[in-house]
């Protein structure tokens, strides 16, 4: 494939402007195959653009679905993208979970997200209970196809997709690299019903507990494209030992 690994580390709300330091002083120089990505909280993206090599790219963790205007404690994409921001998650399960977003809503972020110049990684992913009940491609296709719908595939020629398993979110618990591996081709199959050009080179991440003794294994399956790093991602050395994972 063509698709270059990216490896995105989503500090959620952690970190410090010592961790950056450290991250930042750990990446001087960094010129690993996968593409590497820092987001923090939305206080150090400035400092993050400031402080990381030119080959490593910043990202936001949210966005507002509204371009400006009086939405006290929102914060625009055109914000983030003077801030210097590549990317910008969007949907995160913790997002959906715990601050009520649904998919209409982060069908909206995503527009704002590609009207200011970011790249969305926009979030999908099953619960334990719908994956017990047999619901694991419905969910998550049904996550990818209501963006879709939205905003066009075309849109998606400018994407990354992020599978992450919210039972595998922080649990400990990693998909094994064949259970993720099979959502991945899902996913694609389900791009490549509206373009097979988009789906082969829509990058797609995989996201839960990925940590530097499991990446490579993940990273090599034929549809992982890299990952979505949280609890790894804070410290410098499993962050860069992850960047490393993906060939
Ligand atoms: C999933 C992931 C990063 P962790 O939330 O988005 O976090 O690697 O800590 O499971």
């Amino acid at each position: 494939t063509t698709r270059q690994p990216l490896v995105a580390g989503n500090w959620k709300m952690n970190g410090s402007q010592v961790l950056l330091g450290e991250i930042a002083g750990a990446l001087v120089g960094y010129q690993g195959k996968a593409e590497a990505v820092v987001c923090p909280p939305f206080p150090y993206l400035a400092a993050a653009r400031a402080a990381l090599p030119a080959s490593v790219q910043v990202g936001a963790q949210n966005l507002s679905d509204q371009a400006e205007g009086a939405f006290t404690g929102e914060v625009a994409g055109s914000m983030l993208s003077e801030a210097g921001c590549r990317y910008v998650i969007i949907g995160h399960s913790e997002r959906r979970a715990l601050y009520g977003e649904d998919d209409a809503l982060v069908a909206a972020k995503f527009a704002q997200a590609q009207a200011a110049g970011l790249v969305p990684i926009l979030c999908v992913g099953e619960t334990l209970e719908e994956r017990e009940a047999g619901n694991t491609e419905s969910v998550v296709c049904g996550q990818l196809l209501a963006v879709v719908e939205a905003v066009g595939i075309e849109a998606f020629a400018s994407a990354v997709v992020a599978y992450e398993p919210v039972w595998a979110i922080g649990t400990g618990k990693t998909a094994s690299p064949e259970q993720a591996q099979e959502v991945h081709a899902t996913l694609r199959q389900t791009l490549s019903e509206k373009s097979p050009e988009i789906a082969a080179s829509t990058r797609l991440l995989y996201g839960g507990s990925v940590k530097a003794d499991n990446a490579a294994l993940l990273f090599s399956q034929s549809d992982i494209d890299g990952g979505l790093i949280g609890g790894a991602s804070l410290t410098a050395d499993s962050f860069i030992a992850i960047c490393q994972a993906a060939q």
